[in-house]
């Protein structure tokens, strides 16, 4: 008998680091929520965000200019960048190319080319290993030293080693990064939102001076660029669009220090808001931190002392922080090493070297700025002078109204039906719009719990007059003695008495108004309670299906039809066009009973976009507001006409 050799098919070496390389690519897909939030919607566009960045920090380091960003009919991602190219060589100790290493290994993106400050790595950076876990499919290619090299990964193991496979043009250089997000994990599907995308990349562009972002949406046929060559000053320009500015060109500095890099910009415009938003690592910071007090200590300091030395001040006359940021909009960049993100929601920066590094270098610059150009110096200090006064004003006219009993919380007002407990994490405070509807409210409500305010009639627009003003409203004090927070310097967030604070309003276009009026009040004067998730809207039905004995409540077009459809055509529809329809008893079965009720929470996805179209909708310039409308007419529903 003769026997055949047989060529045993070798082994894949196991060795100690590949093992390592599994275990942390099975710990991701395992608990992806631990490495990305969460594997909704919002996991989702994280993976481009977590691509994204990396080519971004080549950017921020002066090697890349130009990002795209493409989303494919597939549901692929593909990001591309002309920077150095991911190294492909190999580590010697464990013989991988840097490139695998970078793309299978956690936290490994880090220890590549160290130096320089980074976005990624950041607030969620997490690193492309765990996009790479979580896909079904990637491909890195790399185009470096003249040639084009490639791997592909499933589900973050590779398919093979990283392969030459052709030559570049001269010159050309970059990495590109295409991925097919595993919809095993991404249950929901790939359904990117290019206006998400889209805002989040213009904010970059404007943090990124002179990089090119461009999105392109195969899907749809859609594609748009971002670049700023003025950066910052750029996005503080773009802000103050709709507003009148007090000085034509936009302070701006930028500089180096130890602790970080430092950049601001600045502008007044005659509005009382204020809009200044932060940035750590490009990463907006929605809850401030050191940074934001820095620049606040720094720019009261300055401005108080401009003032002084050149007689606008006498004696112990001082301007106050809010003075000082009436029509300010300013936005603060840092970028630092190891940035620290702390707060419920990682929107704050912690380090704490910050604060000095930004004092410190917005005194320097601010201080040279103002001598340096008289004019606008004695603008802007005239401007804090009339904010002061007015908030002068106010403080006289809240005293007179606290003497008389309006303010606190002792003297409550007649129209508020208050609750029994009196433990505010389990009180809540329904804000209803009008009379008829505040009685069925307090006849239905849970009166142990459940705090009625009505409100009658529209509340003033707050982003046309200032708090002196506001506080001449009816309405808007006993809104605040409810609270029991009080507003502006005095304002403090402890002394809250309900935290769910329900806005139920009716649903039709008055009701919207008012809805819109009061949460712009809460936007510019309690952002604090909205960003500590006190804020909620109530979703009474919009229609009654009934036939027969069966009724139900429906609160969307497509309920009414499939209600329609389940208890058949002699179905009678009846529209509920305000809450004063409802008696008590069905106001509280379907808009106030905790057990049945769906209450939306207030978010601040993104503070700018909101900032902005607060700003649209409420502001005084009228063509932006008349295109956003003409925009949008399209996406409106159960308008009442
Ligand atoms: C480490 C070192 C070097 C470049 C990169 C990483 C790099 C990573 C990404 C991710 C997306 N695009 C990227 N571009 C570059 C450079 C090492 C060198 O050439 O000296």
């Amino acid at each position: 008998m003769a026997a055949t050799a047989v060529k045993t098919p070798k082994a894949p070496a196991y060795d100690a680091s590949t093992i390592q390389v599994l275990e942390g690519l099975e710990a991701v897909r395992r608990r992806p929520g631990m490495y990305i939030g969460s594997t909704d919607q919002r996991g989702l566009h994280h993976l481009v965000r977590e691509i994204a960045d990396n080519s971004v920090d080549e950017a921020l380091g002066g090697h890349a200019d130009t990002i795209v960003c493409r989303i494919g009919v597939d549901g692929s991602v593909t990001v591309s960048d002309n920077g150095r190219g991911i190294p492909v060589d190999k580590h010697s100790k464990t013989n991988t190319s840097a490139l695998e290493v970078i793309m299978t290994v956690l936290h490994a993106g880090g220890k590549f080319g160290g130096g320089g400050y980074k976005v990624s790595g950041g607030l969620h950076g997490v690193g492309a290993s765990v996009v790479n876990a979580l896909s079904e499919w990637l491909t890195v290619e790399v185009r470096r030293a003249g040639k084009r090299y490639r791997q592909e990964y499933r589900r973050g193991v590779p398919t093979g080693p990283v392969k030459a496979v052709g030559k570049v043009e001269d010159g050309d250089h970059g990495t590109t990064t295409s991925f097919l997000a595993d919809t095993g994990v991404f249950v929901a599907g790939l359904d990117y939102d290019f206006d998400l995308l889209a805002q989040w990349f213009r904010e970059t562009a404007y943090l990124t001076k002179g990089l090119r972002l461009t999105l392109i949406d195969d899907r749809a046929d859609r594609e748009m660029t971002f670049f700023f060559e003025g950066g910052i000053v750029s996005f503080v320009r773009h802000l103050n669009r709709n507003r009148s500015a007090v000085h034509d060109r936009p302070f701006y500095v930028s500089r180096e220090v130890p602790a970080c890099l430092v950049e601001v910009a600045l502008q007044y415009n005659d509005s009382y808001g204020e809009s200044t938003h932060t940035f750590a690592n490009n990463i907006n910071t929605a809850d401030g931190g050191s940074h934001l007090s820095g620049f606040k200590s720094a720019l009261t300091r300055t401005i108080n002392e401009y003032a002084k030395r050149n007689g606008f001040l006498k004696g112990d006359e001082t301007l106050s922080g809010e003075d000082v940021r009436e029509g300010l909009t300013a936005i603060v960049s840092v970028k630092l090493a190891e940035p620290q993100f702390e707060g419920q929601t990682k929107g704050k920066l912690g380090n704490a070297e910050v604060a000095g590094a930004v004092q410190t270098v917005v005194n320097d610059a601010l201080g040279a700025y103002l001598e340096e150009n008289p004019q606008t110096a004695k603008r802007i200090i005239e401007k804090c002078i009339n904010a002061s006064r007015a908030r002068e004003a106010a403080r006289k006219a809240r005293e007179l109204v606290q003497r008389k009993g309006g303010l606190d919380s002792f003297s409550l007002p007649g129209k508020l039906a208050d609750c029994t407990e009196r433990d505010p994490a389990r009180a809540e405070l329904y804000i209803v719009e009008g009379d008829s509807a505040g009685g069925s409210a307090k006849q239905g409500r849970d009166r142990r719990f459940q705090a009625i305010l009505p409100l009658r009639g529209k509340i003033l627009n707050v982003e046309k007059a200032r708090l002196d003003k506001m506080l001449q409203s009816n309405e808007i004090r006993t809104l605040i003695t409810a609270l029991g927070t009080s507003v502006g310097e005095q304002f403090d967030p402890s002394k809250l008495r309900y935290h769910r604070i329900v806005i139920m309003t009716d649903a039709d276009v008055d009701g919207s108004h008012i809805r819109t009026l009061l949460l712009t009040f809460f936007f510019r004067h309690l952002e604090q309670l909205i960003l500590d998730g006190h804020v909620f809207i109530a979703q009474p039905p919009l229609y009654r299906v009934k036939a027969g004995k069966e009724e139900a409540w429906v609160y969307t077009e497509e309920q009414r039809a499939a209600a329609i459809e389940r208890l058949g055509e002699k179905a009678e529809v009846q529209r509920y066009k305000g809450l004063g329809e409802m008696n008590p008893t069905q106001l509280w079965e379907t808009t106030m009973d905790p057990v049945k009720r769906t209450l939306l929470q207030v978010r601040i996805d993104d503070s700018v976009d909101a900032d902005e179209t607060f700003d649209m909708l409420m502001g005084s310039a009228v063509p932006p507001r008349k295109k956003f409308i003409q925009t949008h007419a399209r996406e409106v529903q159960n308008l009442d006409l």
